[in-house]
């Protein structure tokens, strides 16, 4: 069937909405319409070539909610009509990982930027015949898409899909990244750097775990504005402040028990690292572009600070536990979701989203692909 897509051909050029030829489900796989899609910024650092994917023209898009509508053969207790969310990194289920219930670390995690799907075939072309990849296996800035059921976690039925769309990646990556990584406990102070999608919502999981001091930082002001509004105690604005002072002066001095480095780590990675007390933790969930091969950390400060340092994906949980869990904190009023959308977009207005995004006027921007 022919599909509306918003397609990535070369570094640097904006999203191309064309039509897709997008075969029928094989084996394991499902065909999914595709409600909500949020604007992440991986799917942006691809479209600039910071991050690289093995082919293109590809689909992108990893943020992604919707109803089944047809099986292929082989799925496992999935039904037409279903809700989901599809998640970036599939679960396999029988990997070392996933027989841990660490989904998120799956062996077929690596291969999530190939653009073909579990099997390793593909299931789109373009007007050419060329073949079109899906990004994240997902491939979900379109009407529809076919993917593994290892990607698709059901949802309770009755949750707005464009909310839904926020728990595939930006929700609990940041959420996760507090609770499951840091492990922050009640009474901790917690510093954010960057405090877009994911660092919104490091903001809300600080704020879950008990935190009693969160400083956000970032540089645009209105962003600190909404950081407060989820639960930040204080905030830096880092364009003007040097971090590590008003970090110091907020803590008597110490410096935070974890800090979060959500926005480019090379410039933002040691004033973290320094704002973070002995013994700390410093979280790193931005990507950085391919080609910066070291950490700007000193690694005397290091050993002698005693301060760990860790990379977080999918807010270091399985996203078949987290996605449930966090609906239910939803639901009970803990976490907010509606908040955290700024803007609604139709397909065609794709590269619109990404320019609100990357000018700092969106918390998150939501395509809806049959608005
Ligand atoms: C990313 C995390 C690192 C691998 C590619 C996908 N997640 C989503 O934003
Ligand atoms: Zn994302």
């Amino acid at each position: 069937m022919r599909v509306l897509s918003a397609v990535f051909h070369r570094p640097g050029d904006p999203l191309s909405v064309e039509d897709i030829e997008l075969d029928a489900p094989r084996t394991g796989e499902l065909l999914v319409r595709i409600e909500a899609v949020g604007l992440c910024r991986t799917d942006w650092h691809v479209m600039q070539g910071e991050r690289q994917v093995a082919m293109s023209p590809m689909v992108l898009g990893h943020e992604g909610a919707g109803v089944v509508e047809a099986l292929g053969p082989g799925v496992d207790g999935i039904a037409v009509g279903d809700h989901v969310v599809l998640a970036f990194i599939p679960g396999c289920g029988s990997c070392r990982w996933c027989r841990q219930g660490r989904a998120h670390l799956c062996a077929l995690g690596p291969r999530i930027t190939q653009g073909t799907q579990v099997d390793g075939s593909c299931r789109r072309r373009d007007a050419s015949g060329r073949e079109v990849g899906a990004f994240c296996m997902i491939g979900a800035f379109a009407q529809r898409t076919v993917v593994h059921q290892a990607s698709v976690v059901v949802i309770d039925r009755d949750l707005p899909l464009d909310l839904a769309s926020l728990v595939a990646c930006g929700v609990p990556a940041g959420i996760g990244a507090a609770r499951h990584r840091a492990r922050v406990k009640p009474g901790d102070s917690v510093l954010v750097v960057g405090v877009g999608g994911d660092g919104i919502n490091v903001v809300q999981g600080a704020k879950l775990a008990g935190a009693t001091t969160i400083i956000a930082a970032d540089v645009v002001a209105r962003k600190l504005e909404w950081a407060r509004a989820f639960g930040a105690t204080h905030t830096v604005d880092s364009g003007s402040a040097d971090l590590v002072v008003a970090v110091h002066a907020v803590t008597d001095g110490v410096g935070v028990d974890h800090a979060f480095v959500c926005i480019d780590p090379p410039a933002t990675l040691l004033p973290a690292f320094r704002a973070t007390a002995k013994a700390g933790n410093v979280v790193v969930t931005a990507l950085t572009p391919t080609g910066h091969t070291s950490l700007p950390v000193p690694p005397l400060e290091l050993v002698t600070s005693q301060k760990a340092i860790m990379g977080s994906v999918y807010g270091f949980a399985s996203p078949r536990v987290q996605i449930p869990e966090l609906i239910a904190l939803y639901r009970r009023g803990a976490i907010r979701l509606a908040e955290l959308v700024t803007r609604r977009y139709p397909l065609a207005a794709i590269n619109e989203g990404y320019a609100d995004l990357i000018a700092g006027r969106n918390l998150r921007g939501v395509v809806l692909p049959f608005a």
